[in-house]
């Protein structure tokens, strides 16, 4: 009998207590599921950073710790972590993903505030270009980034992605490296950030990259606050050079009621919700993952510390 232990809310507990238990048996683990338990009859940990857990040291005989975010920034650096880290890839995340991500594109492509909020009722027959002819820049072409770029680029949309090490064979042109960025900045009219937050991609907009791009250029932001300078994007906010920002993830979550991105004219604030882990295939992913482990086959999704991610 396996000891799994759920290191998560209170909140997190009511919604996965279920699903988690149906996808053990379904994956036919032999797994007893507990919010306390002896560290040392510890067999796995599904973990979210809402849980106080903090010390991994005690948990000797753990095999992987099972995250249920599929950003573990908060947890890579844990110096007491030594066990396998894997992070969450939910097929319900990413179609969450792809959705926010295509309707947040549309909308400013399609200049539908311009409609949807006319109290003057102004009769402004603009049409707006069609979408191959609106370049997009995907900053980050994994799991989340790929899924959306291929998703725009159905709808026509001429899609470079950027990466950290070279891709080819997605169907999607990328490039990688500074030189990289700066060539899919240039054009792009619409940037989406899904990098992880790592010392490397901090900032990674800043009033440098922001200047490259074209005047007006609208910027989605799903992946993490720290992607994006804030004072820097304010700035060009202010002086009309990017257009708009969307934004999903901040640097302090809730975002402080002082913040002005919560006033600007030209930034929309979404609290977070870009892309939720779903209970039930998460759990199905997570019981594959121990089922791996105790078949001694290697883990799905594994983080690599010294990356980050
Ligand atoms: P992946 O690990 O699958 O992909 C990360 C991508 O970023 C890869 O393409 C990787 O390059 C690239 N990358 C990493 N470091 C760099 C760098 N220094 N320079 C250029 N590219 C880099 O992550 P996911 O797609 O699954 O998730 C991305 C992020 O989305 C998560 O880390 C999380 O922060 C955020 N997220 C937000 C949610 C929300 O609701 N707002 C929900 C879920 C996730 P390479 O391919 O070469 O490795
Ligand atoms: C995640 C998130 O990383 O929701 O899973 O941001």
């Amino acid at each position: 009998m396996l000891t799994v232990l759920f290191a998560a809310s209170d909140a997190n507990w009511a919604e996965y207590a279920a699903p988690l238990r149906h996808a053990f048996a379904e994956s036919g683990l032999d797994a007893t599921l507990t919010r306390e338990a002896d560290p040392q009859a510890v067999d796995y940990i599904v973990y979210a950073p809402s849980s106080p857990l903090q010390d991994f040291a005690p948990y000797t005989r753990c095999k992987a710790v099972l995250s249920l975010w599929a950003g573990v920034e908060r947890i890579v650096g844990n110096p007491t972590l030594t066990q396998p880290l894997c992070r969450m890839v939910d097929p319900a995340l990413t179609e969450g993903m792809v959705e926010w991500v295509v309707g947040h594109t549309l909308r400013h492509h399609l200049g539908m505030d311009r409609h949807i909020v006319n109290p003057s009722r102004l009769w402004d027959p603009t049409c707006p270009p069609l979408a191959r002819e609106r370049p997009v820049a995907m900053l980050g072409m994994g799991e989340l980034g790929l899924a959306c770029a291929r998703a725009l680029a159905a709808l026509n949309f001429p899609v470079t992605g950027w990466s950290r090490t070279p891709k080819q064979g997605t169907g999607i042109p990328c490039l990688h490296g500074q030189a990289g960025l700066e060539q899919a900045l240039r054009t792009a009219q619409i940037v989406v950030t899904l990098l992880p937050k790592t010392p490397d991609t901090e900032n990674t907009l800043n009033a440098r990259s922001l200047a490259l791009l074209p005047q007006g250029a609208v910027i989605l932001n799903p992946g993490r606050g720290a992607l994006i300078d804030d004072e820097a994007l304010l700035a060009a906010l202010d002086a009309g050079h990017i257009g708009h920002a969307t934004l999903d993830v901040f640097r302090t979550e809730p975002l402080p009621q002082d913040h002005p991105f919560w006033t600007h004219p030209r930034v929309t604030v979404t609290p977070h919700i870009a892309a939720d882990t779903r209970a039930p295939s998460a759990s199905r992913v997570i019981a594959a993952n121990i089922r791996r482990g105790e078949a001694g086959e290697p883990f799905l999704n594994r983080v690599d510390r010294t990356r980050g991610y």
